[in-house]
């Protein structure tokens, strides 16, 4: 049984979430209590050698990254979303790599300093809401072009990229991050969160903090 170690406030977790809804996978979740540092007890550390979530397990197999784990799910249900023609594939990786690091870090940044941070009690880095604002003002064009050509990122299709996407965007509404520039990208969202494998999780993000 597939078992994913997460924490409803990390939208890198809700990735392998969102997979396993969208390949109907038998699965279990594992909240990790990250404001207590669990991710760092002896016990996960023997999952997830770094102490960072999501993790998954199958049976004794441990591994964790978001993005290895949805892969690893959707080719051990041997789901359409991940197909196994390697072009296809090599395709999603892309759009996956790039919702990653171009999108997702940034708005990573913006939330840690706009939401964690003041939770935290720790100073907000205003330099780093700049960066992650000025990434994602860059990026984010890309993917309002994109998808007024196609259903979603990688064609007719929905694919782990835009499940990737979705995650990566959860926190746009709690950490202030201004959409109006991209409707297209705006009404893709909205349309996605409400798929099941959206609404089985949650109405939003935060929703499970009382946010
Ligand atoms: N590259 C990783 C990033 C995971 C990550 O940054 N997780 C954060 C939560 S969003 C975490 O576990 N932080 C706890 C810590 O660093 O102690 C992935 O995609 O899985």
């Amino acid at each position: 049984m597939l078992n994913i170690y997460y924490h409803p406030m990390s939208f890198p977790s809700l990735g392998p979430v969102f997979t396993a809804e969208a390949i109907g996978a038998s699965y279990n979740k594992t909240v990790v209590d990250l404001l207590n540092q669990e991710q760092k007890s002896p016990e996960y550390l023997a999952i997830s050698p770094y102490g960072k979530v999501p993790a998954l397990t199958d049976g004794d197999f441990k591994m964790a990254e978001s993005a290895a784990i949805m892969r690893y799910m959707a080719r051990r249900e041997k789901s359409d979303i991940y197909p196994s023609d390697i072009k296809a594939q090599a395709e999603i990786d892309q759009w996956m790599d790039y919702v990653n690091h171009h999108i997702r870090s940034a708005v990573g940044r913006v939330q840690f300093n706009r939401v964690v941070a003041p939770m935290m009690g720790v100073r907000a880095d205003e330099t780093s809401i700049k960066v992650g604002l000025k990434f994602l003002e860059n990026n984010l064009p890309v993917l309002e072009a994109r998808l007024s050509d196609a259903a979603f990122l990688c064609g007719d299709a929905l694919t782990l990229a835009d499940l990737a996407l979705v995650a990566a965007l959860e926190p746009v509404k709690m950490a202030k991050i201004d959409m109006t520039p991209y409707p297209t990208l705006t009404a893709w969202l909205t349309a996605r969160r409400g798929e099941t494998f959206y609404t089985n999780i949650h109405t939003h993000f935060g929703a499970e903090m009382g946010q």
